[in-house]
């Protein structure tokens, strides 16, 4: 399934587009089914209904794991690389995977975990995370992760959105000079969960926690009681695999649902591909299990692949900011997937911190989360990249699973800035805000997909027609990204960012309405309005417009209540960078507020607003641009 020149590229693309269905036929036919399917694809974008590989009968885990047993049980399928780079690392075997994996499941068969039933993993980033997905997988459970830095409120909106039965999770974690009690966090959350059963709890910081009698449970002890056998459960193709929540412009964030057979084909070909990862090399992806890209660029298409991984526990910057580049020379990583905001910020500390690593062992660079900016990808390409590494800027979001734009290292031409070309199977399309297709080079739109591709999404979780609306109704028979997005003279597709109320903060989607309600949970303030201003570091931050009319308290107290409130409610990623008091927000006469005007002074362009005239109370405006913060 690996391309290995540009005309294969191109020949597979053709194919891809002439004949979908053979095309997918022929790469999942490398997988291990337990039966084959009927049936390539039914879909239709309306419903929306989209079935890959209708009949189709496999477990994803067998095609991870057992697949490699018998020739590869001994090539190592990750190498722990801990919080602190002094602790000891840790290397899983893939048979040693496929004990950890197996235990954990008869674990979960132990809490009456089937199939169907809903599991959250709550995890730092430690390999008992992976074996968690896995062992979810392995009893047909859908595993729904959610990422460590979310508050206990978060955990419990997940948890009850989808009913899960059991949660599994650390006494503690470490993240840099930070140490997280993830089993409080939990229980808090818990206490709203009537659906849980059971906590399952690995000991990573040995700190003291409370274990409910009955409900709580140790997971070393739990897994030594168990078997290292564990049959897989037969799954259809269309089964789900996992949720992930995931923000978008209006509510609460949507669980995004993937499905077996179509995630477990399109994570291994695109991970292969973009990657061009080559038996025993080293790939490392720095992104956390919490988020799309350790779901399917650490766990499935790597294991998918029999690749070897680095599994990282800390953080970029401790204990300094060459930690990154310590880890590459440590284990000679051969490829390593990144996110622009870390290259920024590892740029800002200065190249002190990388001049001590040869980085000679690097092969492939990736970027993912947000736009690269041009200087941030010269300098990882000079400076990390030596300019013989080639960077992969792929472009994807957790609705679409897997990667869908992106150079394929070493074979498509490269272009700072641009994600370059689309995956075979892969069919964007620009269109304008009426929905008519742009043709041609040279022009920019809103970005959709018109065929689907093996790991779209599939539904949100318990809410089909969100789903619908979300996605697939804004312009007919059309996936719609969200993504504004040029193509240039080459047909090249460069993204420029979401056209909706998302922000991209460090590469973390947050909704301008989730954090707003947060906001407005503080006590003083009766409205809120949330937008994104280009950030250094962060791409972009969250700049807060709040309407306090009267109180006693100070700006500044008021400011951190409204702190607190968002990190309790959301967590800490999603604070706000700046708050500004007003009273009252630029709004229409319909009610309306006018973001376009609260992002120009966000942005500190203050003097071309634009058409102001539709403007309720124009000295609003005023007061706003003079307290501008
Ligand atoms: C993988 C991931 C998705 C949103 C997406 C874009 C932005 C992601 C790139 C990018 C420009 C990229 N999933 N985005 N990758 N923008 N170039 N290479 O990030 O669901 O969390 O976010 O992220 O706006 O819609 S996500």
């Amino acid at each position: 399934m690996q391309i290995k020149t540009l005309e294969e590229y191109k020949t597979a693309y053709q194919k891809s587009v002439d004949a979908p269905e053979d095309f997918w036929a022929e790469i999942a036919s490398e997988f291990l089914w337990t039966k084959k399917w009927d049936k390539v694809l039914d879909w239709n974008f309306t419903g929306p209904k989209i079935n890959w590989f209708i009949n189709g009968k496999l477990n994803i885990t067998e095609n991870c794991i057992d697949r490699h047993l018998e020739k590869n049980g001994n090539n190592t399928a990750f190498i722990w690389e801990p919080n602190e780079p002094g602790d000891k690392n840790r290397t899983i075997t893939y048979k040693e995977l496929s004990e950890e994996v197996n235990r954990l499941a008869n674990v979960l068969k132990s809490f009456n975990i089937k199939k169907g039933d809903r599991v959250c993993i709550y995890m730092p980033m430690i390999p008992e995370a992976v074996y968690a997905m896995l062992a979810c997988a392995r009893v047909g459970a859908i595993h729904s992760v959610v990422f460590g830095g979310f508050s206990a409120q978060s955990i419990q909106d997940r948890i009850n959105d989808s009913q899960c039965k059991v949660v599994l999770t650390s006494d503690g974690a470490y993240r840099g000079n930070k140490q997280l009690p993830m089993k409080v966090t939990v229980d808090d959350a818990v206490k709203n969960c009537p659906s849980i059963t059971n906590v399952l709890v690995y000991k990573r910081t040995g700190e003291k926690v409370n274990m409910q009698s009955g409900r709580d449970f140790d997971w070393e002890t739990e897994c030594k009681k168990q078997s290292v056998d564990c049959k897989a459960e037969i799954m259809d193709s269309e089964d789900p695999l996992f949720i992930l929540y995931t923000s978008g412009s209006t509510g609460k964030p949507k669980g995004v649902v993937h499905s077996c057979g179509g995630f477990m084909v399109y994570t291994a070909y695109s991970f292969q591909n973009v990657f061009q990862y080559q038996p025993h090399e080293l790939y490392w992806c720095t992104a956390d299990v919490g988020w799309i890209t350790g779901h399917s660029y650490i766990t499935y298409g790597p294991l998918l692949s029999g690749a070897t991984s680095i599994i990282f526990e800390g953080v970029p910057n401790y204990p300094d900011s060459g930690r990154f580049w310590q880890v590459v020379d440590k284990h000679n990583v051969n490829i390593f997937y990144t996110a622009p905001t870390a290259i920024r910020a590892l740029e800002a500390a200065g190249l002190d911190f990388v001049k001590p690593y040869k980085l000679d062992s690097l092969r492939v660079l990736g970027s993912v989360g947000e736009p690269i900016n041009e200087e941030a990808w010269q300098w990882y390409h000079k400076n990390i990249g030596k300019e013989k590494c080639p960077i992969v800027d792929t472009w994807w979001q957790t609705e679409t699973g897997g990667i869908l734009i992106s150079p394929l290292a070493n074979i498509t031409a490269l272009k700072p800035g641009f994600a370059t070309l689309p995956l075979p199977g892969v069919q964007p399309i620009l269109v304008d805000e009426k929905g008519k297709e742009i043709l041609g080079n040279g022009v920019e739109g809103n970005l959709c997909i018109k065929f689907p591709w093996p790991s779209i999404i599939r539904t949100t979780y318990g809410d089909h027609e969100r789903c619908r609306t979300t996605y697939f109704a804004t312009y007919p028979n059309l996936y719609f990204t969200g993504d504004g997005c040029r193509r240039d003279e080459d047909g090249y597709y460069r993204i420029t960012g979401r056209v909706d109320d998302v922000i991209n903060v460090s590469g973390h989607r947050i909704g301008t309405a989730e954090v707003e309600s947060a906001i407005n949970e503080q006590v003083d303030v009766v409205e809120s309005a949330v937008v994104g201003y280009p950030h250094d570091i962060k791409g972009q931050g969250l700049y807060a417009f709040c309407i306090v009319p009267k109180t006693t308290k100070t700006n500044e107290q008021i400011k951190k209540e409204i702190n607190d409130c968002v990190n309790k409610i959301i967590g800490a990623i999603a604070k706000p960078d700046k708050i500004q008091i007003v009273s009252g927000l630029p709004k229409t006469r319909s009610g309306k507020i006018m973001r376009r005007i609260l992002r120009k002074v966000a942005e500190g362009e203050l003097t071309n607003l634009g058409d102001t005239s539709t403007l309720l109370d124009p000295s609003v405006v005023e007061e706003i641009i003079k307290g501008r913060v």
